[in-house]
């Protein structure tokens, strides 16, 4: 499978369009809708959100509720554009609308993309740049995500994004027998954390960080349950499926760290306290006694949880001002207050879910096929067999 998505933040529409989805999987616009409503919920999100009501509208590759193979395209509304359609404009403003409408922007807000991708692009109003580089694209991840976790579903693999340190606040590990008992408790928390009282201590840093006019970060982690074992391979570095599970979760917005297991702390350990030993059930098959290394060896999983954690940095649109140099004048500033969240880490969980979901998703097409769902179940439920006599 591959996908693009398109659009600017405060343009008309994200878009994606997804190719290579099997055909015969049931799909609805309510399947999506509802990823894209956990997204833009949580505690110390800005009134962007209240704004918009993301809600997806399919225009290809589904009929009569079921996929026909043929590209998916998506598309969600920026109901902000409406405030916006003169300065996002497509035709050409005469010199008078540029200087009424335009509001070019030169200052280059530290820890975005402006300034980088000013010089890149030779852009001298950054708005260029910010509209796309926005974290509003991470809307169309989530659908795309949500099409890869109903076809994951369909063979019982289901997964969860949810948070584990908002600033200085550590949840306690989660305890849970599967991942849906697990999403059910993370989902009604305002902060998407399985733990109560870290929950209030997140909430509250969060409403410290906004009245100090600064921003926090934290990190997520993503559990996937019933990942069969050998998707990905050791055989080349660009099919190793932890790779391209890390690529694309730092590819997620003001995403700065990954770990698969045990991550960075598996460095500090002895080889005999970090690898699972492997164990064998009747019926059952292989398996390891513990998870340490997060359901991956070798590129491949081994058919225990996958898990993942992502590392957000606090986002820098600040109104706490940074110290910043204008393009034009070239004179030093502090930037000016833009609206922004103060905490968006309850929401990059379920975008780091999508993320991982999509790389699952096709790692698992490429494993069983990718043109109907009946031949795809075929082939896995033989794979799986075969499996648990190896
Ligand atoms: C963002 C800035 C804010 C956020 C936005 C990401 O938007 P605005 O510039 O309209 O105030 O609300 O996030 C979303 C719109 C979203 O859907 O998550 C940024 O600069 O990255």
């Amino acid at each position: 499978m591959r996908f693009l998505t398109a659009g600017e933040s405060h343009g008309p529409e994200l878009t994606a369009i997804i190719e290579g989805v099997p055909s015969q999987l049931p799909l609805t616009e309510e399947d999506i809708n509802e990823h894209l409503a956990r997204r833009q919920k949580g505690y110390g999100r800005g009134r962007r959100m209240q704004i918009e009501k993301d809600k997806v509208r399919i225009t290809s590759g589904v009929r009569h509720g079921k996929t026909t193979g043929a590209p998916i395209t998506l598309h969600i509304e920026n109901k902000d554009w409406t405030h916006w359609t003169k300065i996002m404009g497509v035709e050409p403003l005469s010199e008078e609308e540029e200087q009424e409408v335009k509001r070019k922007i030169t200052r280059p807000r530290p820890g975005h993309a402006d300034l980088n991708g000013a010089i890149k692009y030779r852009h001298r109003d950054m708005r260029n740049v910010l509209e796309r580089s926005s974290a509003r694209e991470t809307t169309a991840r989530v659908a795309v995500g949500a099409v890869a976790q109903k076809l994951l579903k369909a063979f019982n693999i289901n997964l969860c994004g949810h948070v584990l340190e908002i600033g200085d606040v550590v949840s306690a590990q989660p305890h849970f027998t599967s991942v849906g008992g697990l999403k059910e408790v993370t989902e009604s928390s305002e902060v998407r954390c399985a733990d109560k009282d870290a929950s209030e201590k997140m909430k509250r840093a969060i409403d410290e960080a906004k009245e100090n006019g600064d921003s926090i970060g934290g990190i997520v982690e993503v559990i996937a349950e019933n990942v069969p074992v050998g998707l990905g391979s050791f055989v080349h570095y660009d099919r190793k499926l932890d790779g391209k599970i890390a690529q694309s979760v730092l590819s997620i917005n003001a995403f700065k760290g990954v770990e698969i297991g045990l991550g960075f702390e598996a460095a500090r350990m002895k080889g005999s306290q970090v690898h699972d030993e492997i164990a064998y059930e009747e019926g059952r098959g292989f398996y390891r006694k513990s998870n340490r290394l997060g359901g991956f060896e070798g590129g491949m999983t081994n058919g225990m949880p996958v898990v993942v954690h992502g590392a957000m940095k606090p986002i820098p649109t600040l109104y706490k001002p940074l110290q910043s140099v204008d393009i034009d004048t070239k004179e030093p500033f502090t930037a000016s207050i833009e609206r922004s969240d103060s905490c968006a880490v309850p929401a990059a969980a379920v975008v780091c879910e999508a993320a991982v979901a999509w790389e699952l998703a096709d790692a698992f097409l490429d494993k069983f096929g990718s043109d109907t769902m009946d031949d795809i179940k075929k082939h896995y439920e033989d794979y799986v067999q075969e499996a648990r006599r190896f």
